[in-house]
């Protein structure tokens, strides 16, 4: 085959619940690309029980962010071992430190920021049912399991995450807002953000396909 096309590097930011993983599926779907979350990564190690997941969770629980040398190091790490992949990385960098230390590593191509209203994304957080192992989302209202509480694809159980109590919502909320007016500006800085702005996942996906269809080809299956 020919020479493989440079590997593409894309973030995906935006307020909790603002669609973030739910985009990233389909755009995992539609193009070659490995996507890696934050948080699905850190319920993954609580899961485990492994030293980083039990201490991340006293921060999660309440919606504070974990330590920046403790995600950095678990996003990088991982990262490294995608490297002739093109990767999407979902909820990484949530502080302009983070955005700087994976700038010395991997420079992104593009960086999609998500704005929804607050409203909207409060009412969603009540609704959000959560596969762990695969990180895999529904919302009663927007996309319902086929079977209340369990997962279409294994038959798993769905549950509820900690993080989703209204109390943990505010704060969530909060510390989004206390921090990403400097990450968007250092990539505006770098000539590779992108802001997308619309109260519904549905209105928002088709403009954020088009615009990686001009980046990158979609998969041809
Ligand atoms: P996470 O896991 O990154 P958040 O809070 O940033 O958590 P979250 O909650 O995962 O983001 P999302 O991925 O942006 O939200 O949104 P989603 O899951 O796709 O959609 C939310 C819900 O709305 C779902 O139920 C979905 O079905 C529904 N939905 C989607 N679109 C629509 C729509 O159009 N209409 C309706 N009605 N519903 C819709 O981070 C968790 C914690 O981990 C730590 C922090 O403690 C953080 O709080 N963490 C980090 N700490 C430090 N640094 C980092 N980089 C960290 N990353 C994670
Ligand atoms: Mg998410």
């Amino acid at each position: 085959c020919a020479a493989r096309a440079k590997a593409f590097r894309a973030i995906i930011l935006g307020a909790p619940a603002s669609g973030k993983g739910t985009i990233s599926s389909r755009i995992v779907r539609d193009f070659k690309m490995k996507h890696l979350s934050g948080g699905d990564l850190l319920r993954s190690q609580i899961s485990a029980k492994t030293d980083v997941g039990l201490m991340a969770k006293t921060f999660m629980d309440k919606g504070a962010l974990v330590p920046d040398d403790v995600m950095s190091t678990l996003i990088i790490n991982e990262l490294a071992l995608l490297k002739q992949h093109s990767w999407l990385l979902d909820g990484f960098p949530r502080t302009l430190k983070q955005a700087e230390t994976l700038h010395q590593q991997e420079h992104a191509d593009v960086v999609i920021s998500l704005d929804v209203p607050e409203e909207e994304i409060v009412q969603r957080i009540a609704g959000r049912w959560t596969h762990i192992s695969s990180g895999r989302v529904y919302n009663t209202e927007f996309n319902p399991p086929k079977v209340p509480g369990i997962d279409d694809v294994t038959g798993e159980k769905l549950i509820q995450r900690d993080d989703d109590k209204p109390e943990a919502v505010r704060k969530r909320l909060q510390t989004y807002e206390a921090n990403i007016k400097p990450i968007l500006d250092y990539y505006h800085h770098h000539g590779v953000l992108k802001l997308f702005k619309g109260r519904f996942t549905n209105e928002i996906w088709p403009k954020v396909h088009e615009f990686l269809s001009e980046k990158i080809p979609p998969k041809s299956n």
